[in-house]
């Protein structure tokens, strides 16, 4: 027996999270909410490493539910940096009396559905290694799509007698390169916007490189006061608009298919959007992640631009990705490929000879050992499913839902999953998540969460759970959309090919305002595909 008892716990004081206790308040709901970390922020608290921004402009990464709160804050840049996100979450929290509901510095470690009492029994363990259990109607996972660091496994990780950190789980007290030998090991986004920074303070740096990354320019500014004034004039259209985009940004993407202008014409247009900076560039045609002889030539404008900047033809060489464009995240950055230009950074190409093991001075690959003060694991995240497995979550008969999704995740709209009643996962495997803007998408699953409770109050019922069929139908239907996409044809942590042994499913859903007519048919059929109860 639970000692305490609320309607819905959300996992994770992250934006997801914030704004569902939110919602749940308005409703009248007794809602906890449980975070690890000592703040709120998500994402935002856990990756406080050298350089890390958003690479969604900053007046669209924000939440839209009320008009006040985006009137009142102000964004300093383009392209906002961490600490500045992070006071954000914290505004939202104190401006909305967030936190007196959120457990600080308590981690979920287990969930279980009891069938006989329709409840989740939900245990926790604080900092301190206090265990506490609750119970709760509905049990809102929050926990976000990139939030279980992956530390690779290297033989002699104790040996080593410098300094170590991931990039998602940075200290908070910061580190300080200065003086130091300092290696990277990885080239994603994370890497990517570390590496000039941790370049500039570093005695030296090496960057260990498995498979080279497309990015394109930020070309990040301060915010124009002027802009700043016609955009918070005009929200409401704005973020309307923004909502018709494949990925919930207002980005432009033409409607015009790859072959319907000259190539001299295409080109023009790849170096008008490279100037513009961001993820507009993929938008240049509207299928460029269909079409391979567009994609290609989208490319070969990077390599081309990565050749020009980067001095030295081997180096150049090595930071040219040959893979599809786009399967990948793009990268948004802010002096990457030039960092390569200074007489402190070199890069070691690991494609061939992996990291054979840690030692006590540095690392070991390719036969050579290279001595180090610290090591940057920029190796991203066990993503989409990893901070869900790494709990154990039970629902009907005990099933452990890790053991449910052993060969791939399995939902129904990314939202809920069969034989867990009750439980709502925020931007799930199946739903647009990582593809979009993460805050609107965010917003419309809590909102879409809220109207099902609200739903089930309205008709004197309190479960939901999906049809084994409506969840069969639309994981092929997610296999579908992506297996027509260019997405599948690199080992992106999109497909879970970033950590050894996850099996090789597309995760997110490609194409936001599909999406969002599709729940909104589902709830207008009186949430078909669901069983109610
Ligand atoms: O992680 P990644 P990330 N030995 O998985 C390499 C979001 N994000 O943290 O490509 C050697 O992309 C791995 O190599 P390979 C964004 O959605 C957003 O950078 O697997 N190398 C790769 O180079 C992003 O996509 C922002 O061959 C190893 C790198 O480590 C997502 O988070 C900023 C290795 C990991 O790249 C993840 O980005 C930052 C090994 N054993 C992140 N294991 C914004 O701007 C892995 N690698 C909002």
């Amino acid at each position: 027996m639970a000692a305490k008892q609320v309607d819905i716990a959300i996992v994770g004081a992250g934006f997801a999270g914030m704004y569902m206790l939110h919602r749940a308040r308005g409703m009248g709901l007794r809602a906890v909410v449980f975070e690890t970390g000592d703040g709120v922020g998500g994402t935002w608290y856990w990756n406080r490493y050298p350089g890390a921004r958003c690479d969604v402009e900053s007046m669209e990464y924000s939440y839209q539910f009320d008009d006040d709160l985006q009137q009142e804050w102000s964004w300093s840049e383009r392209y906002a940096a961490q600490p500045e996100i992070l006071r954000y979450a914290n505004h939202v929290a104190d401006r909305f009396d967030l936190k007196r509901d959120i457990r600080f510095e308590t981690r979920v470690t287990a969930a279980h559905f009891d069938d006989a009492g329709g409840l989740w029994h939900i245990e926790t363990e604080s900092r301190n290694g206090g265990v506490d259990t609750i119970a709760a109607t509905h049990l809102v996972m929050a926990t976000g799509c990139l939030s279980s660091a992956n530390v690779p496994h290297f033989e002699g990780m104790e040996d080593f007698k410098g300094d170590w950190h991931h990039t998602g789980r940075w200290p908070k007290e910061g580190v300080d390169f200065t003086g130091k030998r300092v290696a990277v090991i990885g080239t994603g986004s994370s890497a990517i916007q570390s590496i000039p920074v941790i370049a500039r303070q570093a005695e030296h740096l090496t960057v260990f490189q498995r498979t080279p990354n497309y990015a394109v320019p930020a070309h990040n500014h301060p915010v124009d006061p002027e802009r700043e004034a016609w955009f918070k004039a005009h929200y409401k259209e704005l973020r309307e608009k923004a909502k018709q985009g494949r990925s919930g940004q207002l980005y432009s993407v033409r409607d015009l298919p790859w072959g319907s202008e000259p190539l001299e014409t295409a080109k023009a247009e790849f170096a008008r959007r490279w100037d513009l900076g961001g993820f507009s560039y993929l938008g240049a045609y509207v299928d460029l992640l269909v079409n391979k002889e567009g994609n290609a030539v989208a490319a070969e404008f990077v390599r081309e631009k990565i050749r020009e900047t980067v001095k030295d033809p081997e180096t150049a060489e090595l930071l040219c990705p040959t893979s599809v464009i786009g399967c990948k995240r793009l990268c948004v950055d802010i002096g990457y490929f030039e960092t390569y230009n200074r007489d402190n950074v070199n890069l070691v190409d690991i494609s061939k000879d992996p990291i054979e093991r840690l030692t006590e001075k540095g690392l070991i690959t390719g036969g050579k050992e290279y001595a180090f003060d610290a090591i940057v694991f920029a190796t991203g995240f066990d993503a989409m499913t990893g901070s869900l497995n790494r709990i154990d979550i039970r629902g009907r008969g005990g099933l452990p839902l890790a053991e449910k999704w052993e060969a791939g995740p399995r939902t129904y709209l990314g939202l809920t999953t069969v034989g867990f009643p009750n439980l709502f996962l925020i931007t799930g495997p199946g739903s647009p998540s990582v593809l979009t803007n993460m805050l609107p998408t965010i917003e419309q699953h809590v909102d879409y969460v809220s109207d099902i409770i609200e739903h089930l109050r309205a008709h004197g019922q309190t479960t939901i759970e999906p049809e084994q069929d409506a969840e069969d139908a639309w994981v092929d239907h997610v296999n579908a959309i992506a297996g027509g996409t260019l997405y599948p044809s690199c080992n992106s942590w999109y497909l879970g090919a970033n950590v050894p042994g996850k099996p090789r499913v597309f995760m997110p859903y490609p194409g936001f305002p599909a999406y969002v007519k599709k729940c909104e048919e589902i709830a207008a059929a009186g949430y078909e595909g669901f069983r109610l109860e």
